[in-house]
């Protein structure tokens, strides 16, 4: 069996490779585009591995496309690659459609023309849920996204149902719901936070002063959950009779002060919120400050620039499908994703 997985620098691309080599025999063609220093962290576990090979390709290219689909002729192709960072997609919003959406037309041609037995996984997002009508949001809400990465994803869903209905390609594009964890890029909120708890938790312990993490809209409320749970959903979708679609999720939704919150207890750090709107602080409780006496205790404060043009306020799916009829069970909860996200950050700050 023989797997081309894109997007295996990121977060989901590597925890999806980690992931076959444990439950399958798969040989493994993990797409690398060309950059000057690319930066393989999230691949340590399986860079050496005997059934792991990188190959070269890029999503705006259909030439590479082609060529790795014709030469490899997998028996899947998990199309992880993306723009998928939706506060920068307004400053490139052609960059993104092109990846997010032409890219997919590539990847679909790819395999109608040289492999058309290749099962194919589009990666789906709440954001094209976007300004939502209803609550929680299931398979047949109304695609309404607010942003362009929002709107590149709803053009690749209309793409891969189109290719899927004119060619009987097995083609599915997934709903996944926020997925974090260890490999989270570092400025997405979660890791953001994270990564900045552990950087002031590191200079309260050592008495030195900080800055605190600056945030843009502390009132998104997201459906997080663990990546690695995620791309088991992943799996398992690509696995079916039929090319059914589902949402993958948590069922369950937090703000983003919720996981500030969390992730300052975690380090056993307690903070009060004070102040309104853009003069909003999360600060030291009185009683810890009386440790690092002399610095500021400011540990999160707003600034606009990190608000976005139109936002999604209100994320909470509903996988129900995926539970019962895919047999997919998530084992990270909200608190347990935090913590380990915590946990990991401090270790490696002070390491
Ligand atoms: P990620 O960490 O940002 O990884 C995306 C990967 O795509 C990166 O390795 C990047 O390469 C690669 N890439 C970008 N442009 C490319 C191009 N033109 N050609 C080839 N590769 C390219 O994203 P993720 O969180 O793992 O998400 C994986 C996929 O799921 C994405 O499609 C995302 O939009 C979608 N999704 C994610 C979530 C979530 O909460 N994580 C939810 C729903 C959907 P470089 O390393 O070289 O930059
Ligand atoms: O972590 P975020 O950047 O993720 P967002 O926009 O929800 O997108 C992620 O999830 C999508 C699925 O719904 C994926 F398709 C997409 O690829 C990506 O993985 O922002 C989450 C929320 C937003 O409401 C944002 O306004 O956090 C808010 N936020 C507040 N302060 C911030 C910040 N986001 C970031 N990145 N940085 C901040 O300082």
């Amino acid at each position: 069996m023989k797997v081309l997985v894109t997007g295996i620098l990121g977060q989901d691309g590597a925890n999806m490779v980690e992931y076959l080599l444990a439950n399958t025999d798969a040989k493994i063609y993990g797409m690398i585009r060309r950059t000057s220093n690319p930066n393989f962290v999230n691949c340590k576990k399986f860079i050496n591995d005997k059934n792991f090979q990188i190959v070269y390709g890029d999503l705006s290219d259909s030439i590479s496309i082609d060529t790795l689909v014709r030469d490899i002729q997998p028996d899947y192709f998990i199309n992880f690659a993306a723009q998928s960072f939706v506060a920068c997609s307004w400053d490139l919003p052609l960059q993104t459609f092109d990846v997010n959406a032409s890219g997919v037309a590539r990847c679909l041609e790819a395999i109608r023309r040289f492999q058309p037995k290749c099962r194919f996984y589009s990666a789906g997002s709440s954001e094209e849920f976007g300004d939502v009508e209803f609550t929680p949001q299931d398979i047949n809400h109304p695609i309404r996204p607010r942003s362009p990465y929002g709107a590149s994803k709803a053009a690749a869903r209309h793409l891969v149902k189109v290719y899927r209905d004119s060619y009987n390609l097995y083609a599915v594009h997934g709903l996944l719901f926020n997925h974090e964890g260890t490999k989270r890029g570092e400025e997405f909120v979660t890791r953001k936070i994270s990564r900045g708890v552990a950087r002031i938790n590191y200079s309260i312990k050592n008495h030195l002063p900080f800055e605190p993490i600056e945030l843009g809209n502390l009132d998104a409320k997201r459906d997080w959950s663990d990546s690695e749970d995620f791309v088991d959903g992943v799996w398992k979708m690509l696995n079916q009779e039929k090319p059914n679609e589902y949402i993958l999720s948590s069922n369950e939704t937090h703000s983003i002060r919720e996981f500030v919150e969390k992730a300052f207890e975690a380090a056993g750090i307690d903070g009060v919120w004070h102040g309104e709107r853009t003069s909003e602080q999360f600060s030291i409780s009185t009683e810890s400050y009386q440790k690092i006496n002399g610095h500021s205790s400011v540990l999160v404060k707003i600034n606009e620039k990190f608000y976005r043009p139109a936002e999604v306020d209100l994320l909470l799916g509903d996988s129900t499908p995926a539970r019962q009829e895919l047999g997919w069970t998530p084992q990270v909860s909200f608190e347990k994703l935090v913590s380990k996200m915590v946990k990991f950050d401090i270790d490696n700050f002070e390491n």
